[in-house]
């Protein structure tokens, strides 16, 4: 049985996932990456959690990137495999979470570990975390989506720049960039992340998945992201959650929402 690399702690409808590999700067390995899905989909049918935190263990590091010992000796069809399959795994599943997913970045995010920060829906770092995308100066190119995401919240222009230079970025120039969506202390970092989630979880449950179905539909080839709105727009009148947010507008109460 593999080793426990992934601690869950579950609080107030918040799932706080910490990656558990210090000694490698939370490297993301094979184990680690199956052990993230893992309760990624578990928490997905969860009634109790509304939304995940991901964050990783010691000041230093959120993740220092893929772990650079294990696909050291491989070929192009191995790389191209782990790749897909990370991709599907976890990155995309993180995109795809009806729940949201916070990346609480409290040190070095870097290649496959800046890619995991990008697949979540709102970023935070702490004000010392450094990002990069370094795969260039191994040899290889970002193969956890990097390539994509960082242009779609960056532009074209400052993704290319960290990629092909390879360099990091402090806290307030992803910050500047857009990269992050906010930067606190390293004391405050853990708080502002459940202050954020607890903003999202005033909300409908039903109504926020829909809108990250909606918003992801207009980087998804052969969708229109106007009509994946108007179908999801429509789709959000059926909803009890529709139903309770507007008739407890009406009656001037907070609603309570089933997320159906
Ligand atoms: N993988 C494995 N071990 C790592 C690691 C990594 N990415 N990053 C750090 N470590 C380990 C170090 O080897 C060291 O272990 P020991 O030597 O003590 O056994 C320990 O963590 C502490 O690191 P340092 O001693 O280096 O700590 P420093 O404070 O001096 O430096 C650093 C911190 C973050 C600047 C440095 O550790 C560093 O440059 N780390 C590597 C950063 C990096 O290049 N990361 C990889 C980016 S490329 C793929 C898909 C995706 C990818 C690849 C393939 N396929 C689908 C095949 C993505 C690739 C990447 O992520």
């Amino acid at each position: 049985m593999s080793q426990t690399l992934i601690e869950a702690e579950s609080n107030e409808g918040v799932l706080t996932l910490t990656i558990c590999r210090p000694e490698a700067l939370n490297a993301l390995n094979q184990t680690v990456i199956a052990q993230l899905a893992e309760a990624i989909e578990n928490a997905q049918s969860d009634s109790n959690i509304r939304v995940i935190l991901l964050t990783g263990s010691g000041p230093k590091a959120f993740v220092a990137g893929a772990d650079i010992k294990e696909f050291a000796d491989f070929n192009a069809r191995q790389g191209k495999e782990l790749a897909r399959k990370g991709q599907e795994l976890l990155f995309n599943r993180i995109e795809r979470s009806a729940k949201p997913v916070i990346a609480a970045i409290n040190g070095f995010a870097l290649g496959g570990g800046l890619e995991l920060a990008l697949a979540c829906h709102v970023r935070i770092a702490a004000s010392g975390a450094r990002m990069g995308l370094p795969e260039v100066s191994l040899g290889v190119i970002p193969g956890y989506g990097g390539t994509q995401r960082l242009p779609q919240l960056v532009g074209k222009g400052k993704a290319l720049e960290m990629i092909l230079t390879a360099q990091m970025v402090t806290a307030d120039e992803a910050h500047q960039w857009g990269l992050v969506n906010a930067v606190v202390s390293p004391e405050e970092l853990m708080s502002a992340a459940n202050q954020m989630a607890k903003a999202m979880m005033k909300n409908s449950p039903k109504a926020i998945q829909t809108a990250i179905q909606a918003v992801l539909a207009g980087y998804e080839d052969g969708l229109n992201g106007y009509d994946a709105e108007i179908s999801c727009f429509g789709a959000s009148f059926e909803t009890e959650d529709f139903k309770e947010g507007t008739q407890a507008f009406i009656e001037k109460r907070k609603p309570e929402f089933t997320g159906k």
